[in-house]
């Protein structure tokens, strides 16, 4: 992807009506460009940067608003260009004519096309870039948290701490290969097995942060699944605290999936009500059966409720889907058993509650996010949160892997020194020092016009 340097504008703010709108002017023209269509006290090409300006908006002798002008002047902007950010009415059909007195000019900018050119730029790294759509899109105190940190630069710090670990150990390597015959002390091979094999415990250390940084950031998937009229429905309605699901005493009243979201003590918990499982020749019935297999695969957390039948031949089925630590057993309608009969079935590792007496619903809540545990110090330290991280790392954890056994096996330098770069290499894609236009493109293109 190459770096475009002509001057480019935007809409920074949403249509509809609103305090302000913010128009957005980035590149070497922009100065100029503002300055044709703004009449202030002071010229406009004079204006200091970092300095806002008061003035019209004119077309021809037709004013078209008042405004402010921020001026930002090259490199000391957020693209790195000379910016300029006009701030009107917050009216759509008034924002639209500024746009097109700009668009004379300039050309209309791509999605995400600002934060492209601060890291053209080098204002920010690729995942400063991730961070900024992140922060956009977070909807919690747990995402927003992740997206703040990475943007100030927790996981590309991380991940250039990593990388001048790897920078010391590749010197000492390629050294000895090129001094091979000449008398040059020789590295001490079991200090540096010891030191890869810590690099390689931090990168995969580091590579575990992924799954929850993803939960963190697409928030937790839970299903609700069991056998009909078990109360997955009721249980569904009571954590979203409305009747969203709809409710009878008939099996098999829920067909299609339901999906709704809240939030839970800052995490993003993502509920999904299934249709109830059992055989049944209804076709309509098992194809949202089917459906209910497939968010089971899908989920981090499934809440296996009975009503006081235990179903373990579902159970059975269940667990070939998930990992058993994912499932959580749940007893429903604990209003019609004794105490002495809940016991039995707590015993048994059940959460007992009832939608009808509003109880264990929140012990339920609580066990779904029981085992998060990322921190506020490891989202300050830097995490991983999407996939095309993960798969860098874990692409670099695989060639470290390969150089310690290449000294393991004696296999020679040479071996250890090509493992080692590329290594470094797919760190180096995770902070895009290295990178390729589909990461890019797909990066980008999911940002919004005027980022
Ligand atoms: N006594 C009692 N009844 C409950 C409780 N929770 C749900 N019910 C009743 O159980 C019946 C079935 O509830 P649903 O929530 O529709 O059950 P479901 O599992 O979604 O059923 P399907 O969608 O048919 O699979 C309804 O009549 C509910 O009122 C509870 O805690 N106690
Ligand atoms: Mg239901």
């Amino acid at each position: 992807m190459e770096y475009r340097n002509d001057t480019i504008c935007a809409i920074s703010t949403p249509p509809g009506i609103s305090g302000v709108a913010l128009i957005r002017v980035s590149g070497n023209k922009s100065i100029e460009i503002v300055s044709e269509i703004l009449k202030s006290k002071k010229p406009f090409k004079t204006a200091k940067s970092h300095t806002i300006q008061f003035g019209l908006i004119i077309d021809g002798k037709q004013v078209i608003d008042e405004v402010y002008v921020s001026i930002f002047k090259t490199p000391r902007s957020y693209t790195g260009e000379d910016v300029v950010e006009i701030t009107c009415h917050g009216n759509t059909f008034i924002a639209n004519q500024i746009l097109e007195l700009l668009l004379q000019k300039a050309r209309l900018a791509e999605p995400g096309e600002f934060t492209q050119r601060a890291f053209f730029n080098n204002k920010i790294d690729l995942t400063q870039a991730e961070a900024v759509g992140d922060l956009i899109n977070a909807k919690t105190k747990k995402s927003h948290q992740a997206a703040i940190e990475q943007l100030e630069g927790s996981l590309h710090h991380k991940i250039e701490e990593l990388l001048n670990q790897l920078t010391e150990y590749r010197t000492l390597i390629e050294l000895e290969i090129d001094f091979l015959e000449q008398d040059v002390p020789d590295i001490d091979i079991k200090q540096l097995g010891k030191d890869l094999q810590n690099l390689l415990r931090e990168l995969k250390y580091l590579s575990s942060t992924g799954d929850e940084g993803l939960i963190l950031k697409e928030g937790l998937k839970v299903s609700l699944v069991g056998a009909p009229n078990v109360g997955k429905s009721s249980i569904f309605n009571a954590f979203l605290k409305t009747e969203r699901a709809i409710v009878t005493p008939i099996p098999g009243t829920t067909r299609d999936y339901l999906e709704e979201a809240i939030a839970l003590r800052g995490y993003l918990v993502r509920f999904f009500d299934t249709a109830g499982l059992r055989e049944t020749s209804d076709h309509l019935e098992m194809l949202g059966i089917q459906r209910s297999y497939e968010i089971i695969k899908n989920s981090h957390k499934v809440l296996f409720i009975i009503d006081g039948k235990e179903n373990n031949q579902e159970f059975e089925k269940l667990k070939q889907l998930v990992e058993p630590d994912k499932i959580i057993k749940v007893l429903n309608k604990a209003d019609l058993f004794s105490i002495d009969k809940l016991k039995v079935f707590e015993n048994k590792g059940f959460v007992t509650c009832s939608t009808v007496e509003k109880t264990g619903l929140k012990k339920l809540k609580d066990f779904l996010i029981k085992n998060i545990r990322i921190s506020d110090e490891e989202l300050h330290s830097g995490i991983l949160n999407n996939t095309r991280q993960i798969a860098a790392v874990k692409r670099s954890i695989s060639s470290l892997d390969k150089a310690i056994k290449s000294i393991k096996n004696d296999l020679g330098f040479e071996f250890t020194a090509f493992d080692l770069k590329e290594a470094s290499s797919a760190l180096e894609e995770v902070i895009g020092k290295i990178t390729t236009d589909d990461i890019l493109n797909q990066i980008f293109e999911n940002f919004c016009i005027g980022k």
